[in-house]
């Protein structure tokens, strides 16, 4: 039987590498869209894909420009098709507005309309976010819990998710959503409040560092391990139907608890080396993100592999190696 053939967007990110390794075990062929300035710098734009690289087939593109998408998917024809590229990062930055609308929305209305006249078969993930439940207004959160977004980012995720929704129901295409929580592994990108702290901790653990700055420590998040969530998303473009699902492991935990299980990782107390930096709070935090992922493990047959003290592991151990191999 001939392969599968998926195409990936972000394939150079967290979820697209952890995705695309997952689908070559499974025999696919598989496409992945990066940017230009990957391919300029791929000793870090591409390190996520480095050990595999030579088996995915990469294609520039912006996903800003239509005409790009285009010629893609006409190209590669995919059978699946798993949109990643967006702008991952919860900014409270005016600034940044313009450029995460169409990053989240106008690309995902673009990728979304070339499919259908291209490849209206084709089976598609698209990336929903539990930042669309914003300042969520019950706990935890399932598939109809109302959606009350407070940033532009989570804004921007839920139009392109109603997006993705009337493309399924009107134009009767294969859209399924994930609305995932957050989820971490060693691939996880700096900015991020998880990456920021276990790469300070190896730091501090090797003298390289003496602090760490931080926003607020009570903020909590349901942090799950990034390959359990990418297994969760292959399995909803294999249902006979599209649907939404919440995957989340259900509990959370606040950004001190994290920091906790990450310095006693190298026998540290976290306490003399945070420094709270007010720039890093939000305007309008959250409530208690937590999801509740029973859809997903009825239909799926999904449910977290890591418990949380290992996924904190993980990561510091794979930034202290990091760190004595003098890759950072
Ligand atoms: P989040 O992830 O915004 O939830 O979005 P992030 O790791 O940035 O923040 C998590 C929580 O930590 C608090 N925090 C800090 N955050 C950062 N980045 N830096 C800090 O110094 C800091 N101090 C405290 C934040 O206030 C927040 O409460 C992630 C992304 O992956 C999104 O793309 C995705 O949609 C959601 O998760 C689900």
């Amino acid at each position: 039987m001939a392969a599968k053939r998926a195409l990936i967007t972000g394939v150079n990110g967290q979820d697209g590498s952890y995705l695309a390794e997952l689908l070559l075990e499974r025999g696919y062929e598989v496409h992945g869209v990066v940017r230009r300035d990957a391919l300029e710098d791929p000793a870090h734009r591409l390190a996520n894909i480095r050990g595999f690289q030579d088996r995915v087939q990469l294609h520039v593109g912006a996903l800003d420009n239509p005409l790009s998408i285009y010629k893609i998917v006409s190209g590669v024809r995919p059978e699946e098709c798993y949109h990643f590229a967006s702008s991952s990062f919860v900014s409270y930055n005016f600034e940044d507005e313009a450029s995460i609308v169409a990053s989240n929305f106008t690309a995902t209305h673009s990728l979304l309309s070339t499919l259908k006249e291209l490849a209206p078969e084709c089976r598609t993930y698209f990336a929903g976010s539990s930042e669309m439940f914003g300042s969520a207004r019950a706990a935890p959160q399932n598939e109809a819990t109302p959606f009350n977004p407070r940033s532009v980012y989570g804004i921007s995720k839920l139009a392109a998710f109603h997006l993705a929704r009337n493309y399924r129901e009107h134009h009767k295409m294969f859209v399924a959503a994930g609305i995932l929580y957050n989820h971490e592994s060693p691939r996880r990108g700096y900015q991020f409040v998880t990456r920021k702290i276990t790469s300070a901790v190896a730091k501090i653990k090797l003298g390289l560092a003496r602090s760490v700055p931080l926003g607020n420590l009570d903020a909590s998040r349901d942090w799950g391990y990034a390959p359990d969530y990418v297994r969760a998303m292959h399995a909803m473009l294999q249902r006979p139907a599209p649907a939404d699902y919440v995957i989340a492991t259900g509990v959370s935990r606040t950004v001190r608890q994290f920091l906790r299980t990450a310095f006693s990782v190298v026998g540290l107390d976290y306490e003399p080396y945070v420094t709270v930096d007010p720039s890093y709070f939000r305007p309008s935090e959250a409530v208690e993100l937590r999801g509740d992922a029973t859809l997903a493990r009825k239909e799926l047959g999904w449910a977290p592999s890591k418990t949380f003290e290992d996924l904190v592991a993980e990561m510091v151990e794979s930034d202290l190696r990091a760190l004595q191999n003098g890759r950072r």
